[in-house]
């Protein structure tokens, strides 16, 4: 699974993304395997199953402090979006095709309503945020749109000679956009489109098609970015009010970056998501650093409940894609070959089963499946029961 952050130039993307993605590393596990200098790794952060069962946990990726675990998502950082960026404006077709694996996007919004559309500076809070949740998914519906246009004609034409069923040949032309056959037929019906031939389809139920597709394989999550500004707080209720089927979240990456490269170099323990921090070395503090972490003290974690960033990964994940996180593990054994206990959570779709979880974790452990059992209470599973958020699940298997 990733996760794309999307926005306007100087929205804050670079520093959400580095905010979100700065490791302790005295703390996180994690196999530095960047293959472009924007994606990188941030952490979701769960009640940990360790604690109802009585072990502490040792993690092989991510990390786990005071019963909360913090488990690996990655992330890409994409250059900014401008309106015209699917008809190639400011490199936009580019950073736009980098997201088509992406399952859900970020989008970042300056809050504030300091920069217009193109994210140059202006007047502190004379922009509306709200053109800019508009305008972005008029780019990403476009997008789509025109990524069908430009093959339609010869692959309906295709499709329409081979007799080839139309929902698998188009689930198959956009598997590149995470397109599946579910989602295709599930659109197709509400269209009306499945019993129409399709080389007789209208360009606009082309356009409906990818367009409902784009919502569906690229869902979106707002981060009410730089809430930190005067101002801004008044704008985010606003925003929230105009949108209401839309998560927005309240965050300041600025002060998410700052409490955790304070963490880093020993001066405050903060853990990610918490409404508070300790000053460890108050004497290695300046006056202006005092006053720096008071302010973000008082003009946003009080008053947002937490810097909000760690709030957005998770509304990403769990909220929007609706994720569960699932450990393995054994009714008598919690602990791997290497003595890691509790070492392994995996973020898993919603509609999870017994069953695909185990194919999940190893094709054999699919094949030769006998039973899973709840950990937890130790209740036997049908190997079709859906699974649950936080569950530890033992696969009993053949072989
Ligand atoms: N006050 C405030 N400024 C922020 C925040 N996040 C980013 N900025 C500032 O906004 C400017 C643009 O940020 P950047 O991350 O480079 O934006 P990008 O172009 O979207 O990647 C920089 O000067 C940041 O320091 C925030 O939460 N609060
Ligand atoms: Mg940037």
């Amino acid at each position: 699974m990733f996760v794309g952050l999307v926005g306007k130039p100087s929205a804050g993307k670079s520093t959400f993304f580095k905010a979100l993605t700065l490791m302790d590393v005295a703390r996180a596990n994690y196999p530095f395997t960047t293959i472009k200098p924007n994606s990188g790794v941030g952490f979701v952060k769960i009640d940990c199953a360790d604690k109802e069962l009585g072990v502490q946990c040792n993690p092989r990726e991510g990390y786990c402090v005071n019963h909360k675990r913090f488990v690996p998502v990655q992330v890409l950082d994409v250059a900014g979006l401008v309106p015209g960026a699917h008809e190639g404006k400011g490199l936009g077709l580019e950073f736009l095709n980098d997201l088509s694996q992406a399952d859900a996007l970020i989008h970042i919004v300056d809050v504030s309503g300091s920069l217009n559309e193109r994210g140059e500076p202006i007047e502190a809070g004379t922009y509306d945020p709200a053109e800019d949740i508009r305008f972005l998914e008029h780019e990403l519906d476009m997008w789509y749109y025109q990524i069908f246009q430009k093959v339609w004609k010869k692959f309906s034409t295709t499709v329409n000679q081979t007799k080839e069923n139309t929902v698998k040949a188009i689930a198959k032309q956009f598997s590149g956009l995470k397109v599946n056959e579910d989602m295709v037929k599930e659109k197709m019906r509400k269209l009306n489109l499945l019993e129409k031939v399709i080389t007789s389809w209208t360009p606009e139920e082309v356009k409906a098609l990818a367009i409902a597709l784009r919502k569906e394989t690229k869902p979106i999550i707002i981060a009410a970015n730089k809430a930190d500004i005067p101002g801004a707080y008044e704008k985010y209720m606003k925003l929230k009010a105009e949108f209401k089927d839309y998560i927005i979240i309240p965050c300041s990456s600025e002060c998410e970056l700052a409490l955790k490269e304070a963490a880093k170099s020993g001066l405050i323990d903060y853990t990610p998501g918490e409404p508070n921090f300790k000053i460890l070395q108050e004497d290695k503090l300046s006056e202006k650093q005092k006053k720096g972490l008071d302010f973000l003290q008082k003009s946003v974690l009080d008053k947002y409940g937490s810097s909000g960033v760690q709030h957005v990964i998770n509304g990403a994940v769990f909220e929007l894609l609706k994720y569960v996180a699932i450990f393995p593990g054994g009714v008598n054994n919690l602990t791997d070959s290497h003595g890691r206990v509790m070492p392994d959570c995996f973020l898993m779709p919603p509609g999870t089963t017994a069953l695909s979880f185990a194919f999940h974790l190893h094709t054999q452990l699919g094949e030769g499946f006998i039973r899973a059992i709840n950990v937890k209470n130790k209740l036997q599973m049908k190997k079709d029961e859906p699974l649950h958020h936080r569950d530890v699940i033992e696969i009993v298997h053949n072989g």
